[in-house]
């Protein structure tokens, strides 16, 4: 609670100062000009990209000397001596280095580690910093600590505690909700309603049911791309890996979150098996592949502002 409250003066002199807000979970950069996120736990380079692309920003790179510094503080504080991801890579083309942005690797200031670039195994096409700032190609399927960065722009939390317009209070339940029209299977679904901190639609009651049927009315299947079967959605239940039973994503089952009916004719466990939680149009429920793309919502909390975690930057 107290760090909530500490979150939102911060916040509150940041908007009155600059007249500028993004996330709790970033940290402003003056002469970064922006805002920084440390991700301690090490991923890939392609996760690492999709967690800070999901998360509004993008992988951060030393684009300039100020950046450079600002991330290089950031990483020497949490004592990452090991280094951490770039978004500079060759993803693409092997040694075509551009940051995420586009901008060439002949565009970035850098110097680079002794030996490197060395394209090992002719494997490396991403790009780390070194703890000294230095830079060298690394394989993409290492995984590493890396920093989410968004240039500074004028936006402003809404109703839902978040800059993203896309989260709609609804005074019947209290929460937010998006609806989510690009496609993933149920864990990146899962990963990208975390990444906006947010969870996985949870439904806990018939008047959600309705609610979460209204909002997929909006969204007929027209107004959806690509081909993708667009008349149900992920939520949050799962069978966790132990078939025949579904649980919420918060540990409940679908009767004690208040809300467990299913359409006529399901859960059927479809050919191959359906393992995963979504809802129909008519706002009752599916089990589903989890593996497939789907439409999906998620359910936001809007007093909570993605800063109330333990591990918060200092
Ligand atoms: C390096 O990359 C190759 C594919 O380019 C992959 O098969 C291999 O497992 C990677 N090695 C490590 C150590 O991550
Ligand atoms: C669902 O279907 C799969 C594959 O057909 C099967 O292996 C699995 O046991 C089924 N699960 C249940 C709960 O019936
Ligand atoms: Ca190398
Ligand atoms: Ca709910
Ligand atoms: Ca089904």
């Amino acid at each position: 609670m107290r760090r909530t409250l500490t979150c939102l003066l911060v916040l509150a002199i940041v908007t009155i100062l600059n007249g500028r807000q993004f996330r709790c979970d970033y940290k402003y950069f003056n002469k970064a000009d922006g805002w920084l996120k440390l991700h301690r736990i090490p991923a890939n380079w392609r996760e690492a990209r999709l967690r800070c692309h999901l998360e509004g920003s993008k992988l951060a790179s030393p684009l300039n000397t100020e950046l450079a510094a600002a991330m290089r503080s950031v990483a020497q504080q949490n004592s990452l001596k090991c280094g951490v991801f770039t978004g500079i890579h060759s993803f693409f083309s092997r040694g075509d280095f551009h940051s995420i942005e586009g901008i060439p690797l002949s565009k970035i200031p850098h110097t680079w580690a002794e030996g490197e670039p060395d394209n090992l195994d002719n494997a490396e096409s991403c790009m780390m910093m070194l703890d000294s700032g230095e830079l060298a190609d690394v394989n993409c399927s290492e995984t590493l600590p890396y920093l989410c960065y968004k240039k500074t722009t004028r936006t402003a939390l809404g109703d839902c505690g978040t800059v993203d317009s896309e989260y709609k209070l609804e005074s019947r339940t209290g929460s937010c909700y998006k609806f989510h029209k690009t496609p993933r299977t149920w864990s990146r679904a899962y990963m990208a309603c975390a990444a906006e901190g947010a969870h996985l639609a949870i439904i806990n009651s018939d008047t959600e049911a309705q609610v979460i049927k209204e909002i997929f009315a909006k969204h007929p299947g027209g107004s959806m791309r690509g081909f993708f079967w667009k008349d149900v959605a992920f939520v949050g239940f799962h069978d966790w890996g132990e078939h025949g039973e579904f649980l919420t994503i918060e540990g409940q089952t679908l009767e004690e979150a208040g809300y467990a009916q299913f359409s006529g004719g399901e859960p059927n466990n479809a050919t191959t098996g359906e393992y995963c939680g979504a809802v129909y149009r008519n706002g009752k429920f599916d089990d589903l592949w989890c593996e497939n793309p789907y439409a999906f919502i998620c359910e936001k909390n809007p007093d909570s502002l993605l800063c109330d975690d333990n591990d918060q930057q200092q």
